[in-house]
C-alpha cells in the first residue's frame, strides 16, 4: 500500500498544482488528506473521481500521515512543519522557512543535481524529517546550469530573472488578468497584491530590499545555489524582475567557468536556448544562455512531488 500523503495549503496555486502533478504522475499514494486554513475547511474538491472535504490544518492533522507536501507560506511551515516531523512525517516544504537551516536538505532531485543530499532520509524508517524545496528561480536556474557546473566548474554566475505572476500566488495571477482587462478598457487598474500597476509593466521583484540593495529573491538565488552545490566559493549575483506573464519564469544567465567549455548539456524539463559564447570574456571560458521553466511545476509542485517519489 502506498504512503498517506497530506497536501497542506491545497487551495493555493501550488497546492492545486500538487494535485495535478500527483495525478499526472500517477503517484502511488494510499490515502490523501487535503488540508488548508479554517477559512477553506469544509470545501469539497473532486480528485481522481473521489470527493474530498478540505480539512482544517491542526496539530492532529498529521496522525497517520507519511509524507506532507507543504505550500501554505513560511509561517504555517514554521508552526506545523516541526509538529508533523515529531509525528514521524516526512515534510517536503515549498516555503523558505527551513531552506538555509543546517541539516535540512535543499533538494532538486534529478540525478544531475543533488538527490544525494536526502539519501539518509527513508520513508521506511518511519522517522520524521524536513526536506526543503528550493526557490523556483533557483530550481529553474540550477536545472540548466548544474550539469555545466559539474562539467567545467562555475566560478561566477550572473542571473537576471523575468518572473511570472504565479510566483506571487493565485491572487497575483487573478490581479494580472483583471488589470490587463482594466487597462485595455481604459480604466484605472486595481492594485491589491502589488502596490503598483502590474499589467503592461515590469518592476523589481516585490520581496523586501535589504541594506545592500539586493531584494530577498536575489539573495535566495545566491545562498541556495551555494548550499545545493555545496560550494561556498562560487560567486553569484542576481537581478530579479517581475514581468506580466502568467506562470513561466525566464532567466538570462551568464557563466564564467574554471575550465574551458567545449560542450553544453540540457534537459527536456527546462528549456535552454540562445546558447552563445560570451563576447565580454576572453578565450573559451564564457557562455550566455537563456532558460525558461514552468514556475509552478518544476519551480514548485513537480519538484516537491519528485522528492516524495524518490522517498517512496
Ligand atoms: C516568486 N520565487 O516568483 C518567488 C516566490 O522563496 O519560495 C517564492 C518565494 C520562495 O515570486
Amino acid at each position: 500500500n502506498g504512503p498517506t500523503v497530506a497536501v497542506v495549503g491545497v487551495t493555493g496555486a501550488v497546492g492545486q498544482e500538487f494535485l495535478s502533478v500527483l495525478d499526472d504522475r500517477d503517484f502511488p499514494y494510499g490515502k490523501l488528506k487535503l488540508l488548508a486554513s479554517k477559512r477553506s475547511a469544509g470545501k469539497h474538491m473532486t480528485f481522481q473521481d473521489r470527493d474530498y472535504v478540505v480539512e482544517e490544518l491542526t496539530d492532529e492533522s498529521f496522525n497517520g500521515v507519511d509524507i506532507a507536501l507543504f505550500s501554505a507560506g513560511g509561517s504555517i511551515s514554521k508552526e506545523f512543519g516541526p509538529v508533523a516531523v515529531d509525528k514521524g512525517v516526512i515534510v517536503v516544504d515549498n516555503s523558505s522557512a527551513f531552506r538555509m537551516v543546517d541539516g535540512v536538505p535543499l533538494v532538486i532531485p534529478e540525478a544531475s543535481v543533488n538527490p544525494d543530499a536526502m539519501a539518509h532520509i527513508r520513508l521506511s524508517n518511519k522517522k520524521g524529517a524536513l526536506i526543503a524545496n528550493p526557490n523556483c528561480s533557483t530550481i529553474i536556474c540550477l536545472m540548466a546550469v548544474t550539469p555545466l557546473h559539474r562539467h567545467a566548474k562555475v566560478k561566477r554566475m550572473v542571473v537576471s530573472t523575468y518572473q511570472a505572476a504565479s510566483g506571487a500566488g493565485a491572487a497575483a495571477m487573478a490581479e494580472l488578468e483583471q488589470q490587463t482587462r482594466e487597462v485595455l478598457e481604459g480604466k484605472e487598474p486595481t492594485c491589491k497584491i502589488f502596490n503598483q500597476q502590474y499589467a503592461f509593466n515590469l518592476f523589481s521583484h516585490n520581496s523586501s530590499v535589504k541594506e545592500n540593495g539586493y531584494n530577498e529573491e536575489e539573495l535566495k538565488l545566491v545562498k541556495e545555489t551555494r548550499k545545493i552545490w555545496d560550494d561556498d566559493e562560487v560567486r553569484v549575483t542576481a537581478t530579479c524582475v517581475r514581468v506580466p506573464v502568467m506562470r513561466a519564469h525566464a532567466e538570462s544567465i551568464n557563466l564564467q567557468f574554471e575550465k574551458p567549455v567545449d560542450e553544453v548539456s540540457s534537459t527536456n524539463d527546462v528549456a535552454v536556448g540562445r546558447i552563445r559564447r560570451d563576447l565580454s570574456q576572453d578565450g573559451h571560458h564564457g557562455l550566455d544562455i537563456f532558460v525558461c521553466g514552468d514556475q509552478i511545476r518544476k519551480g514548485a509542485a513537480l519538484n516537491a512531488v519528485q522528492i516524495a517519489e524518490k522517498l517512496w
